[in-house]
């Protein structure tokens, strides 16, 4: 797997140019396969620019009158004294109740099961992401469900999660790099942290994005409701290869899911064995 993983710190046009766009998503949103949560952001998104739309129009149709109805004639004088009429405070304030009620009642509850209502239980399916300068780890537990230690003085380029085989808890546990596989149907919670820079976790199909910042375990949960192949990107500048720092997003049927992570299982097993 580690043969995935491109260092280049130069860049170049010709490495700009190589840099695959692999989904054109066109001018509307990337199409959304993700839950409730996704569906919520969406929705807000909609309402949110149907009113930045109504609010250009309304405060351009106003700005062009003003510019005719207050325009230099002669005979005319301007008027020096503050405006006395209501409308324009009603405007105002009208606004500012929309905006009250778009934070409050649209906002902030989609916010809250994005942050607060993190699934719990058998079902979930709990991956580790590990961000660094300029690719996305992913641990998972493996067959006993259960993630074995990391520690920082064993991270390298053979094991850029730090995973401490020696622990028995660790030696099922399976670390990709750049993919990232889920199942369908299902809430995944992803564990993010970073090595070194702020990175931001980003999964645009899914309308997921979460900052990982070092120091710190951040949950980042959804469901995915499509199977396919979708794009990971990084949505924080972090270094000069930020632009490269793309993943690999597979949403599998629950058996190409377990199928996957036998393939993944044996294939570390395979390599424990080399080493010794
Ligand atoms: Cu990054």
């Amino acid at each position: 797997m580690n043969d995935l993983r491109e260092r280049v710190f130069i860049i170049t046009p010709a490495a700009i140019w190589e840099t695959e766009v692999d989904v054109h998503y066109g001018w509307w949103l990337p199409p959304n396969i993700g839950g409730d949560n996704a569906q919520g952001v969406d929705r807000l998104i909609y309402v949110v620019h149907f009113f930045m739309a109504v609010l250009f129009v309304g405060w351009g149709a106003l700005f062009a009158y003003c510019l005719v109805r207050f325009r230099d004639r002669t005979g005319i004088s301007a008027a020096y004294e503050e405006i006395k009429a209501k409308p324009s405070k009603y405007a105002e304030i009208g606004v500012i109740v929309f905006e009250v009620f778009l934070l409050v009642a649209l906002s902030m509850p989609i916010w809250a099961s994005v942050k607060t209502k993190i699934p719990t239980g058998s079902d979930v399916v709990t991956v580790r992401c590990v961000a660094e300068q300029f690719a996305w780890n992913f641990h998972y537990a493996g067959k006993d469900g259960e993630f074995g230690t990391t520690k920082a003085t064993l991270v390298g380029t053979e094991n850029p999660l730090g995973i401490d085989r020696s622990d028995p808890k660790a030696k099922d546990d399976i670390a990709v790099i750049n993919t990232l596989h889920i199942p369908i149907n299902k809430p995944v919670v992803i564990r993010g942290t970073s090595k070194d820079v702020i990175h931001s976790f980003f999964i645009p199909v899914l309308r997921a994005k979460s900052d990982l910042i070092p120091g710190m375990t951040v949950p980042i949960w959804f469901e995915a409701k499509k199977t396919g192949t979708f794009d990971i990107q990084c949505a924080q500048l972090c270094g000069n290869n930020h632009f490269k720092m793309k993943g690999q997003l597979f949403v599998d049927s629950s058996e190409n899911f377990s199928k996957w992570l036998d393939e993944q299982a044996a294939s570390a097993g395979g390599e424990e064995e080399e080493e010794e």
